[in-house]
């Protein structure tokens, strides 16, 4: 088989996007080209199995367990429902990996497993009050329709990818049954038909190829809520592995990328985008001289809860050539400013430490 004839690696649709890994695909976004909403071809891919073929006749939503009534929804039966559109930021937990030291295991992430689209969908809420949850109902469990085999520990056979919610986030306006991004159908690599859209919490909650809510009793333990995806939290002083839910605050810049030339003295605009998980950016500092004086940055436009707020800074870069360390940290409404440095107990996850973008003044 020469060349032409063999399948195209990669469809049009991931041109542009950085490959982490190709088969199953994880792809990250160029953050340099940060802009409002991210363009579904350049929303980052993340993706635990191969991509589930589900054609929206053969499609069914079953809801269980603690409720009322099961329901088992068809596509068109959920179209039917009221849907709302929002534009919510997803941010895979391990966003950010490659800069930890030691080199970190797992998918060395830079600054692109984020992005912000505009979702159309039914929220979850309306789905689980028509099935009528029960008394003593706790927590939501989410499951995709893609599955498959782990190693660490060896899974008992395929497990499906899936997470829980507590029933107070799951009820929330922010989560919803998502069909449609920036408008359109989705699309395989982001979900198609229907995936969960958890605003404020980290990208692994929102689970793509979604097929069935169970409502329980009690807290959902699966590998992904208690081993993927757990950090261990300090109750009492005693360390304890807790499933990873809420984004922290962070910022990050697009503007100048990584060794860019930057012109030595004149103006020039430092740009990115925070955000802060459940609650909004009340501020963000840039510092050019590797953390030792911070500047405000402006926050521009208006804050539009679980979505990035771009910002900018007009940097008066001096006359003086050589290296340069920017760096850019953000506080949220809640006063949580970003740490300096990693916090071990979070293993590879929930990576908001400032980070540095080294620059050369000529
Ligand atoms: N069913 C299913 N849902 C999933 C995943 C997955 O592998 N399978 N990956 C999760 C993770 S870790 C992230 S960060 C987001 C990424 O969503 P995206 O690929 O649309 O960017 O999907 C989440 N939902
Ligand atoms: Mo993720």
């Amino acid at each position: 088989m020469n060349e032409a004839e063999s399948a195209p690696m990669f469809s049009a649709s991931r041109a542009g996007l950085i490959i982490r890994e190709k088969e199953p695909a994880n792809l990250e976004f160029a953050f340099t080209s940060l802009g409002p909403v991210t363009s579904t071809n350049e929303f980052f891919v993340r993706t635990h199995f191969p991509v589930p073929a589900i054609r929206t006749q053969d499609w069914t939503l079953t809801v269980d367990g603690e409720v009322e009534r099961e329901l088992v929804l068809t596509y068109d039966d959920l179209l039917g429902l009221p849907a709302t559109t929002a534009p919510v930021l997803l941010e895979c937990a391990g966003n950010g990996r490659a800069q930890l030291v030691p080199k970190a295991k797992g998918l060395l992430w830079d600054t692109g497993a984020v992005g912000t689209a505009e979702w159309t969908g039914v929220p979850l809420s309306v789905v689980l009050e028509k099935a009528g949850v029960k008394p003593g109902a706790i927590d939501v469990i989410l499951q995709g329709a893609d599955e498959g085999e782990v190693d660490d520990p060896k899974s008992p056979g395929a497990i499906h990818f899936e997470r829980s919610l507590p029933l107070a986030k799951a009820l929330r306006p922010e989560v919803f049954l998502a069909y449609q991004m920036n408008g359109k159908n989705l699309t395989p690599d982001h979900g198609f038909p229907v995936r969960a859209v958890v605003g404020g919490w980290y990208g692994m909650a929102s689970v793509k190829w979604l097929t069935r809510v169970t409502v329980t009793a009690a807290p959902f333990e699966g590998f992904w809520q208690s081993l993927e995806y757990a950090y261990w939290k300090r109750e009492r002083e005693r360390p304890t592995l807790a499933a990873v839910a809420e984004v922290q605050v962070k910022a990050q810049i697009a503007r100048p990328a990584l060794s860019e030339a930057v012109p030595a003295g004149k103006p020039y605009r430092v740009f990115g985008a925070a955000w802060g998980g459940e609650s909004d950016v009340a501020r963000v500092e840039v510092s050019t001289d590797a953390g030792k004086t911070w500047s405000d940055a402006e926050l521009l436009g208006k804050a539009v809860p679980f979505t990035w707020r771009l910002w900018e800074f007009l940097w008066d870069v001096p006359k003086s050539v050589g290296r340069y360390k920017v760096m850019a940290r953000a506080t949220d409404t809640n006063g949580h400013t970003q740490p300096e440095t990693h916090d071990a107990d979070r293993r590879t996850y929930m990576i908001n430490f400032v980070f540095t973008v080294e620059v050369e003044v000529m």
